[in-house]
């Protein structure tokens, strides 16, 4: 199997460089609003597109993700609302369980009746503990997967639940407060489970500023997933790109 983009996250890990992925999610763009991202993210070197969302009502997740890899070199990793979002032009693709939820199908069920044909596409399978936070308000994620988020102030219960996931196997744990999220999670939460896991820390949601992805990062997150701040304004990725990456390794 290929792992050439979960190497290229343990790596900038290791190097104790934050990476910066932005959300495009296939509903909300068009050829047009695609060209522009590519190139403001080719400016700005963002390090990954994560593209999905918990719809994708559209069918145009292949155009999509054909048109960026003809743009630019940047990784396009599959960030699934559900096993339809499994595109083979892509390179890798968090494979999610919701383990911050009680919703079987979402744990194993759905991956259960996917497997052949994920196994098939040839993507970089990235297995990822997937935990939604409270984000002030409910979010698409939350209502889809019928699942309770995690309370926002309960960090412990985050801690665990991360420790968990990485001791049942999963390569990247993925704190979400949901896109769109009223408030962003905390920085005490994501000190408190970078310090307990090992593997690479991705942290999104309500993320709409460059300090906050910068504070973000210095909690502990590898990883600043942007989506809506970006569709509302794409000028934001050069500004949060540069605090991401301002962010210097610890001595
Ligand atoms: C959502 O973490 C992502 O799943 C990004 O959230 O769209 O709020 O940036 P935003």
């Amino acid at each position: 199997m290929n792992h050439r983009i979960y190497h290229h996250f343990l790596q900038r890990k290791q190097a104790q460089h934050k990476s910066f992925a932005v959300l495009i999610d296939p509903d909300k763009v068009d050829a047009a609003a695609i060209n522009e991202l590519v190139h403001l993210g080719t400016k700005a070197k963002v390090d990954y597109f994560f593209v999905g969302g918990s719809l994708v009502i559209s069918s145009h997740l292949d155009d999509c993700i054909k048109q960026i890899k003809a743009l630019c070199d940047i990784p396009v990793v599959l960030f699934p609302g559900s096993p339809s979002q499994v595109s083979r032009y892509a390179d890798a693709l968090l494979y999610l369980s919701l383990i911050s939820g009680r919703n079987p199908e979402l744990l194993i069920g759905q991956h259960v009746v996917s497997a052949p044909f994920v196994k098939k596409s040839g993507l970089d399978i990235m297995p990822t503990g997937y935990m939604v936070i409270d984000g002030g308000a409910p979010t698409t994620v939350s209502y889809i997967s019928n699942a309770s988020p995690i309370p926002a102030d309960k960090a412990d219960i985050a801690m665990c639940t991360a420790m968990a996931g990485e001791m049942l196997g999963m390569k990247l744990i993925y704190m979400d407060a949901g896109s769109g999220a009223q408030t962003p999670i905390r920085e005490e939460m994501i000190e408190k489970v970078a310090r307990h896991i090992e593997v690479p820390l991705i942290v999104g949601g309500g993320i709409t500023a460059p300090e906050k992805a910068y504070r973000n990062c210095q909690a502990g997150a590898d990883v600043i997933v942007v989506g809506n701040a970006i569709e509302k304004d794409p000028g934001l990725i050069m500004e949060i790109s540069a605090a991401i990456h301002a962010v210097k390794a610890h001595a």
